[in-house]
This record gives C-alpha cells, structure tokens and sequence, in this order.
C-alpha cells in the first residue's frame, strides 16, 4: 500500500467513525405477537428495560381484534397483520395492554 493509498484509507475510516457518531440514536424495536393458537396473550413483550424511545411491532395473528398499548401510546385496533407503536419509556413500571381486553391481556415492564 503506498502512502497516498494509505492516508485515503484511514481518510475514509475516520470519515465513517464521524457519521456513525453523527447519526441519530435510532430506537430499539421488539416484536411482540398475538399468536393464532393463543388469541389473548402477548408473545416476547420484554419484562425490563433501560429509559429510551423503543418501538413495538405488534403481530397479531389471531384474526381477533387487539391493540398494543404501551403506556399512553397504542396502535390502531385491528385482527390481523402487524402494526408498530413507539413510545419514549422513563424510570419506572410502565403497563402495557390490549384496550378491548384490558383485563386478560396485560403486564408492566420495569424501566430502569
Ligand atoms: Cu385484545
């Protein structure tokens, strides 16, 4: 490699190191599912996590209608298919729910 190449190299490699650091903190997502077999249950909603803006895809595959609220944020009713909701998470217990079946399908996450 010749100096010229070199310095391109590193030139280049300090140029992605700024754009990584310059990027935006992007959110976190988990995909949370309603499965077929089991019509009223969250499926691989996290039981903790740390303060930050986390985005929920919320798979519902149970041709029932839910949601998937988090905290004040939810997403639109529907039966079928996904659909995401992001939400800003402080310290705490957040709950999470579907609104139409507020009392079966339900839990906290612990934020911290
Ligand atoms: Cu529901």
């Amino acid at each position: 490699m010749s100096i010229r190449t070199r310095a391109v190299a590193v030139g280049a490699a300090t140029a992605a190191a700024l754009a990584i650091t310059a990027m935006p903190a992007l959110a976190k997502t988990y995909t949370v599912t309603t499965p077929e077999n089991s019509p009223f249950a969250f499926v691989g909603m996290p039981k903790t996590l740390k303060a930050g803006t986390y985005t929920f895809t919320y798979v519902n595959k149970s041709g029932t209608v839910h949601n998937l609220r988090v905290g004040t944020k939810a997403t639109a009713l529907f039966s079928k298919g996904s659909k995401t909701v992001t939400v800003t998470l402080k310290k705490g217990t957040v709950k999470y729910q579907c609104d139409p079946h507020a009392t079966m399908m339900k839990g906290t996450i612990k934020v911290t």
